[in-house]
C-alpha cells in the first residue's frame, strides 16, 4: 500500500513536471496597433499595456498606420505635445514590464541609394533617436502595404536589407541596450512571395542580405488566413534563413466585408487559432480598433502565446469570456459565436459563425424541423436584449449597432420560420430584409447563420413550386 502510494505521488510528480517542461513561450509576445483608421487614445493603449502584464504578454508595438508621424510623415519629428505624450506611454509599459516597441514605416517614398539616401537615413536615426530618449529600447521598420494600384511593388529587398542592417549596426554602436530590430517585408505573406513556383528576386535578396539577427515578421500564406501550419512555418524560417516571427492579423477588423463596405463594420469576437505549435521568436496580434472587445481574442492569443503546444482555443474562449464578462459570460458567449468568422474575396480567418444555429436553420428549411431553431431564436434574442440592458457603457459603446443588427435578424427569422411553417411567406419579410440590408453599412454579424436564414426563406418562396 505504501509503496503503491509513492509511486502514485511520484508519476503524478513526473506528469506534472513533464507538464511544465513544456510550457516555452514565444519570447516575444504581444499587441500590434498595426491597424488602419482611427489610432487608439492613450487611455486605450495604457489600458492594452495594462492587459498585457495581466496576461503575460511581454510586448506592445507601436505602428498605427494612421498615425502619420508613422507613416505618411514618417520623416518629421513628432511635435512636443505628442513626444510627451509617448513619453508617458512608455513609461506606463515600463511599469508594466512590456516591452514598448516603436515602428516607423518609411517605404511610401524612402529614398536608399546616393545622397538622397544618406539624407532619408539621417532623419531615420533622428526619429529613433528621439525615441530612445524618452526611453524606448526596442525599434521596427516597416515595409509592408507599398502596391501600386496594379498590385505591383517596385521595392528591392538588398536596398531594404541594407538600409535595415546600417539602421541596426548604428543603434548597436552607439547603444548598448538596444533590442534586435525588427521588420516586415513588403513582400510578407506566402503567396506574395513565390511567382510559377520560385521565390521571387525581392525576397531572395532580402533574406540573402538581411542581418540574420535582424527579426522578419510573416502574416501566413495571405494577409489573413486561416492559419499556419508547423511545416509552413519551417519553410519560411528556411527561406528567411532565421526564426521568423508572426504578425498575425486577428482580430482586426479594418478591411471592408462587403464591396462598398466600411471598416470596423464586424467584430471579431472569436477565439486565436490554427497557429503553429513549433517554436518562433515572436507573435503580435492585430487587433480591432474597438480596443476593449479585442480583449476576447487577444486573452486568447495570450494562452497560446505562452504555450503553444498545448493550446486549446475552445478552452481559451471560455476562460476570456468568463474573466472579463463575468455574469455576463453566457450571453456574451451567444453573442460572439454568431460574430468570429472574417472573410471577404482576399481574407479568411476565424471560426465559422453560430455554426448550431446554422444546422438549426436548415433543418427548418429542408426537414420542417422547427424545434431546434426556435431554440436558438429564443436564446439569442434574449442574449441581445440583456447585453443592450445590462453590458457597461465601454463594451456598449463598441458593439451597439452589431446587437440590435442580430436582435433584428432574430426577429426576421422568426417570420421566416412562421412562414415556411404556414407554408405561405409573411408579407414583413422582405421588408425586415431591407432594413438588415440597409444597416449593413453599420454592422455585420452572423452572415452564413441567422442573416443567410433569411435569404434562403426568401428564395424558397421565390422559387417556382415544383409539381
Ligand atoms: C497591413 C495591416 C492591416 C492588415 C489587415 C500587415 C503586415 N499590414 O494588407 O496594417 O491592418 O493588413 O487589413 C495589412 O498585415 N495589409
Amino acid at each position: 500500500m505504501k509503496t503503491l502510494n509513492l509511486l502514485i505521488i511520484a508519476a503524478l510528480v513526473l506528469m506534472s513536471s513533464v507538464g511544465s517542461a513544456e510550457a516555452i513561450p514565444i519570447p516575444l509576445r504581444g499587441v500590434i496597433e498595426g491597424f488602419y483608421g482611427t489610432p487608439w487614445t492613450f487611455d486605450d493603449r495604457a489600458d492594452i499595456i495594462d492587459f498585457c502584464r495581466r496576461n503575460n504578454l511581454n510586448s506592445y508595438v507601436y505602428a498605427p498606420k494612421d498615425d502619420p508621424y508613422h507613416r505618411e510623415q514618417w520623416r518629421k519629428p513628432y511635435p512636443p505635445d505628442k513626444l510627451a505624450e509617448l513619453e508617458q506611454l512608455v513609461a506606463v509599459a515600463q511599469k508594466n514590464k512590456v516591452r514598448f516597441i516603436f515602428a516607423v514605416s518609411p517605404g511610401l517614398d524612402l529614398k536608399y541609394k546616393g545622397a538622397a539616401g544618406d539624407e532619408d537615413f539621417r532623419l531615420m536615426i533622428r526619429k529613433l533617436d528621439a525615441m530612445y530618449q524618452i526611453g524606448v529600447r526596442d525599434f521596427a521598420i516597416f515595409f509592408d502595404d507599398l502596391k501600386d494600384a496594379k498590385g505591383n511593388h517596385h521595392e528591392s529587398g538588398k536596398a531594404q536589407a541594407e538600409f535595415l542592417n546600417r539602421v541596426q549596426k548604428n543603434l548597436r554602436e552607439r547603444y548598448k541596450d538596444v533590442a534586435p530590430l525588427i521588420t516586415v517585408p513588403t513582400e510578407y505573406f506566402y503567396l506574395d512571395m513565390i511567382k510559377g513556383g520560385k521565390l521571387k528576386a525581392y525576397t531572395r535578396d532580402l533574406a540573402a542580405t538581411l542581418d540574420p539577427r535582424i527579426v522578419v515578421l510573416y502574416t501566413g500564406r495571405g494577409v489573413v488566413c486561416d492559419g499556419i501550419t508547423d511545416s509552413e512555418l519551417a519553410e519560411v524560417n528556411r527561406i528567411f534563413g532565421r526564426e521568423v516571427g508572426i504578425w498575425w492579423n486577428y482580430p482586426v477588423n479594418d478591411y471592408p466585408l462587403t464591396p462598398d463596405g466600411n471598416r470596423n463594420v464586424k467584430l471579431a469576437l472569436g477565439a486565436i487559432e490554427k497557429l503553429p505549435s513549433a517554436k518562433m521568436t515572436a507573435i503580435f496580434f492585430n487587433p480591432m480598433g474597438q480596443v476593449q472587445l479585442s480583449k476576447i481574442a487577444l486573452a486568447t492569443g495570450a494562452v497560446y502565446a505562452n504555450n503553444p503546444a498545448i493550446y486549446d482555443s475552445a478552452q481559451a474562449w471560455d476562460k476570456a469570456l468568463q474573466e472579463q464578462f463575468g455574469s455576463l459570460a453566457p450571453q456574451m458567449r451567444i453573442f460572439a459565436e454568431h460574430s468570429r468568422h472574417m472573410e471577404n474575396s482576399w481574407a479568411k480567418v476565424g471560426e465559422p459563425d453560430a455554426p448550431e444555429f446554422a444546422t438549426a436553420a436548415f433543418l427548418a428549411l429542408n426537414e420542417h424541423n422547427f424545434a431546434p431553431l426556435e431554440r436558438q431564436l429564443y436564446e439569442t434574442e434574449r442574449a441581445a436584449d440583456v447585453l443592450l440592458r445590462r453590458l457597461p457603457q465601454k463594451y456598449l459603446a463598441e458593439c451597439k449597432p452589431q446587437l440590435e443588427q442580430l436582435r433584428l435578424i432574430v426577429q426576421a427569422d422568426r417570420i421566416a420560420l412562421e412562414s415556411l411553417r404556414a407554408g405561405q411567406l409573411d408579407s414583413r419579410l422582405e421588408g425586415l430584409r431591407k432594413e438588415i440590408a440597409a444597416n449593413e453599412t453599420q454592422a455585420i454579424i452572423s452572415e452564413e447563420a441567422g442573416r443567410k436564414f433569411i435569404d434562403d426563406v426568401l428564395n424558397h418562396f421565390a422559387k417556382p413550386r415544383r409539381k
